[in-house]
């Protein structure tokens, strides 16, 4: 059973996995793309912009965060993600105001901290600004970050780029409500001029301490946010004149407050993280055997000679299988009442679950709501574990 917790940082969301006690050869907890892409689907899967791994430390940390977008790439870095891991980790160990998290990333050490209004600030670290380190092949410009006038679509933008452990592209226009995100953003993301391509923002400048920006992120489209693209945005709009060291940036999802350190030269992003809810799924390893099987089943029994698929479960436990309707009386205590018993009891002299039912009415005479509201959450795992063991996929 794979148990996870979605939050949302302006509601850039994620599936977060506990995995700090896992050994290291499980702590990729089976994410592979297709799984990642299944998850994160908002049709057919949970829903989410990307998958967080909360694991046991690696480069001296406490833990280290592994983060896949929602097409199943593995991003170096995610800001408004670090927030909602640390928000999840202070909500599992409950933890208090002003605790700090050392938090390993391919990004290098982030450090995110609760405060005492419940939002977190994360020191980002220092922004790359060179060329390479984005990467980027466009030039250092003479703002000092990577600059280049780039034609897009037959159209032509001034653009800066920045890293933040993952790559950004910045680009300044006049009047961002009417700007064509999808059209522009889409070849951006995927422009020759960043080899591991780029995450793209779009920003309008309202005043040197407030900006407001859009957002398309590398392998998730349109987002409604981007803590990494903030804090990549505020730094190439200061290098370029734009903006002061300190400015609040508006997106989608609403506000962040970016600071970039004159003095440690690192940027600091406060902003809001918040649990939606907890959820439990099949494991990866069982989701992928589920998989199998079924791929096994549509083959059918003439397949390729291996093990055939999962047959339609017996209404009844015991074997043989009964008809229902023929005489009971040696089987009756293998009646599965809920699958057989739909239209009504079909042994009331000598019903199998009597017992239980009555244990049932027992139990809902002689406990309070609050008691059974406690009950039905604590055996949330079980009971979907039953259901799926049920349907031979646990
Ligand atoms: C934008 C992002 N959600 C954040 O908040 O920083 C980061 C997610 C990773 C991004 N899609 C990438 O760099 O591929």
């Amino acid at each position: 059973m794979l148990q996870f917790s979605k939050y949302q940082g302006l509601g850039n969301d994620f599936l977060l996995i506990d995995g700090r006690q896992a050994s290291q050869q499980d702590s990729e907890a089976g994410m592979e793309p297709e799984l990642v892409r299944q998850l994160c689907d908002r049709r057919f899967g949970v829903g989410g912009d990307g998958v967080i791994l909360a694991l046991p430390p690696q480069a001296g940390g406490e833990l280290r965060m592994r983060i896949f977008n929602a097409d199943g790439s593995e991003p170096e870095m995610c800001g408004n993600g670090i927030r909602c891991l640390a928000r999840f980790l202070a909500d599992r160990d409950s933890d208090g105001p002003g605790r700090r998290w050392q938090v390993d990333t391919l990004a290098g050490r982030i450090v995110p901290e609760l405060l005492a209004d419940g939002s977190i600030r994360v020191d980002m670290g220092p922004p790359f600004l060179e060329p390479a380190t984005v990467p980027t092949t466009l030039p250092l410009g003479p703002a000092g970050l990577p600059q280049a006038e780039l034609e897009v679509d037959g159209e032509v933008f001034a653009v800066a780029a920045a890293g933040m452990g993952n790559p950004h592209v910045v680009v300044p226009v006049e009047d961002l409500a009417d700007f064509d995100l999808e059209r522009f953003g889409a070849r951006l993301e995927v422009h020759p001029s960043f080899p591991a391509k780029t995450n793209v923002h779009f920003v309008q400048v309202l005043a040197p301490d407030h900006l407001v920006m859009r957002v398309w992120e590398r392998g998730a489209g349109p987002t409604l946010a981007c803590g990494t693209g903030a804090c990549a945005t505020l730094v190439a709009c200061h290098l370029l004149g734009l903006a002061d060291r300190r400015a609040q940036v508006d997106l989608p999802g609403g506000p962040l407050q970016i600071h970039w350190d004159a003095e440690s030269g690192h940027v600091i992003m406060d902003g809001p993280a918040e649990h939606v809810f907890d959820g439990a799924i099949p494991s990866a390893a069982s989701v992928q055997e589920a998989r199998r099987q079924a791929a096994g089943a549509d083959q059918g029994p003439a397949g390729d000679g291996s093990e055939p698929g999962p047959s339609a479960p017996s209404p009844l436990a015991g074997e043989p299988a009964a008809n229902p309707t023929a005489d009971l009386g040696p089987v009756v205590e293998t009646i599965q009442c809920a699958v057989v018993c739909t239209q009504g009891c079909i042994r009331p002299d000598a019903c199998p679950s009597a017992a239980a039912r009555a244990r049932v009415a027992a139990l809902l005479a002689g406990s309070s709501l609050d008691d059974l509201v406690a009950i039905a959450s604590n055996s949330l795992e079980s009971r979907i574990r039953s259901r799926l063991e049920g349907e031979g996929r646990a």
